[in-house]
């Protein structure tokens, strides 16, 4: 009979995560329609740059652990190495995210198999250490998104949750609603720490929805000229709590963006710099030193290439980024829609400007001319999309 030839990787590369080895061709095999995580995004599993003493994410966990420390009186219990490889029950269910919700499309999760994720948020292991008892506790771990290309949005980054549950007796004023009071309680917390890290900043509250708070918030902190959102946080829903029988608790929670809150504290301008390994950029920081502030080796001229085509129903501008970043990696530093138009037979063209950039080095027209073609190519064979 004839049988579909299943294919997989040979095992070129293992890595450890918490302990566990996982081969390359455990994760990754092309005949199955749901595994979307690219050889780039593979290659970053276990680095973890949040244990590092001198790299600026180890830095600013450290930085916050200090502040949970003496604030808390060492309440907080410290999870630093739970695998970034999790179930879609543990990343999306536990935490009450819907089932039709877009964060658990292929276009924005990165899926070994249909019931495993790389997790999108630390969020994912909440649920469980409040079932293994756990009340008040720091999360940090590598977290991974299909997302736009720029500055501040890179594919793997870091995060750090906080979770912290209140008993009815914690708080005597029992005229005040519980969950104003820890709403309260949580961003006093948080703008103690943002206090902590950068002393006088501006920053400012902005109402949002996460499907396992109620309230929920988001704080910005302004940096080099914008707004720049730094975490999300809220009031735990009760069907959390519910889960691990805290029915009568109340609980706060936050995920913070560790690059985004480093990017703050020492004033590094790019995101793709927490992955460089050229000296002049590790060799900035050092353990415990919160003071640095980068300077950054000369600035290379950044190189513009637009790209248009006529796209198709299925096109969505997270696979773009992703065949981009495929083929220029680190060089690429912003993918940006400059134009965007339907014409009278109905087709939709876009036009996108790609600024390729190295944080090390000139590029060469011939270097760039090369990958434009490149992203030309496979953005044709890739994406169902016509070039114009
Ligand atoms: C969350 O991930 C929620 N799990 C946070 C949370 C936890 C809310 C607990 C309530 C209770 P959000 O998707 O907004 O939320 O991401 C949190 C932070 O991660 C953002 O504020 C930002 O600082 C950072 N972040 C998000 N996407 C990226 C990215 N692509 N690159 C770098 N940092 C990012
Ligand atoms: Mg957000």
């Amino acid at each position: 009979p004839k049988t579909k030839k299943r294919r997989c990787y040979p095992i070129v590369s293992a890595v450890d995560i918490a302990g566990v080895t996982i081969a390359r061709n455990d994760v990754v095999r092309d005949d199955d329609p749901t595994n979307n995580v690219p050889d780039s995004i593979f290659s970053k599993l276990g680095m973890q740059l949040h244990r590092r003493d001198k790299h600026p994410i180890g830095i600013i966990k450290n930085a916050i652990y200090d502040y949970f420390d003496s604030n808390y009186a060492k309440e907080f219990e410290k999870f630093e190495d739970l695998s970034p490889i999790v179930s879609t029950k543990q990343n999306f269910d536990d935490v009450l995210v819907p089932a039709d919700h877009v964060s658990r499309s292929l276009n924005d999760t990165y899926y070994v198999d249909p019931q495993t994720v790389l997790r999108c948020h630390t969020s994912a292991h909440q649920a469980e250490l409040l079932r293994k008892g756990h009340r008040r506790f720091l999360v940090t771990g590598d977290v991974y998104r299909r997302d736009s290309i720029d500055a501040t949005h890179y594919p793997v980054f870091h995060q750090m949750e906080g979770f912290c549950v209140f008993s009815p007796e914690d708080w005597n004023e029992s005229d005040i609603d519980s969950t104003l009071h820890a709403a309260e309680d949580l961003k006093k917390c948080l703008e103690g720490l943002a206090r902590h890290l950068f002393g006088a900043v501006e920053m400012r509250w902005v109402d949002t929805y996460f499907p396992f708070t109620n309230p929920s918030f988001e704080l910005e902190i302004y940096f080099k000229e914008d707004w720049l959102e730094v975490l999300g946080c809220g009031v735990t829903e009760q069907g959390i709590l519910k889960q691990s029988g805290l029915d009568n608790n109340v609980a706060w929670a936050f995920g913070l963006g560790l690059e985004r809150l480093a990017m703050v504290l020492f004033d590094i301008p790019d995101i793709r710099l927490f992955w460089s390994s050229d000296e002049r950029f590790t060799s900035q920081f050092g353990k415990g030193e919160l003071g640095v502030k980068f300077k950054p080796f000369s600035k290379y001229p950044p190189c513009y290439k637009d790209i248009s085509f006529w796209i198709s129903d299925s096109f969505t501008e997270n696979n773009f980024c992703e065949v981009v970043r495929g083929i220029a990696g680190d060089l690429v530093e912003e993918v940006k829609l400059i134009d965007n138009f339907t014409n009278k037979k109905g087709m939709t063209s876009h036009c996108y400007r790609i600024v390729f950039r190295s944080m090390e080095r000139s590029l060469t027209d011939e270097e760039v001319n090369n990958l434009q073609s490149k992203v030309r190519d496979e953005v044709q064979r890739k994406l169902n999309v016509e070039l114009r």
